[in-house]
């Protein structure tokens, strides 16, 4: 699935984050930058251990939910990873929506200030973190959307959905948030 968003595009895509050659992809980490299971797993796996190395030397406080470091992609074909920390969900009144609103601006902030003119989300929270999917794909898709109009870049977001459930929902909310 394809929308134009005036002189960017955003694409749904069910598949592999790992396997996405694109300027960037995103991680979803967790706030201690450990690894662990899912996207994070994946992309360690697939990776190689010079992406868990570079992390440990330069972010060796980690990185806080609602923002996201940078490192290089390893053995993957996408340049960098951009470790996002979204939020645990915990009912929906602690502030979750707002972080995982700030996760995903500063990843796509990060594409800007790096030249990436590509990136590639997971379904951010919403696997170990419980995040509910409608509402994380609701929350990306609109946060996305409002900055790439403002800031017309990057020219292409993607997000990889995992399986059939995930691209519902994404479908929906992109039929829901993007104005016809
Ligand atoms: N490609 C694309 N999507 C995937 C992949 C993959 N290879 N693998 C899983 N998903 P999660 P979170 C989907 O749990 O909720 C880790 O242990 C998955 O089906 O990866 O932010 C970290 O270390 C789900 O829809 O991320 C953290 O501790 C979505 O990606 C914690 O989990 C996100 O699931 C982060 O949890």
């Amino acid at each position: 699935m394809i929308v134009k968003l005036g002189p960017c595009r955003m694409e749904l895509v069910q598949g592999d984050i790992t396997q996405q050659h694109v300027d960037a992809i995103v991680n979803a980490a967790n706030s201690s930058l450990a690894g662990g299971g899912g996207v994070d797993g994946a992309i360690h796996n697939a990776g190689g251990p010079a992406i868990m190395q570079e992390t440990t030397q330069n972010y060796p406080e980690g990185c806080p939910p609602g923002s996201a470091v940078m490192s290089g992609a390893g053995n993957l074909p996408a340049r960098y990873i951009f470790h996002a920390v979204g939020p645990v969900w915990k009912g929906g009144r602690q502030g979750e929506a707002e972080l995982l609103a700030s996760a995903c601006r500063a990843c796509l902030k990060l594409a800007v200030q790096h030249q990436c003119n590509s990136i590639a989300f997971p379904a951010l929270s919403a696997g170990a973190y419980g995040y509910p999917l409608d509402l994380a794909a609701a929350n990306l898709v609109k946060t996305t959307m409002d900055f790439v109009r403002w800031h017309q870049n990057p020219t292409m977001v993607r997000f990889v959905l995992f399986d059939q459930g995930a691209f519902g929902a994404f479908a929906r909310a992109v039929e829901e948030v993007v104005p016809k």
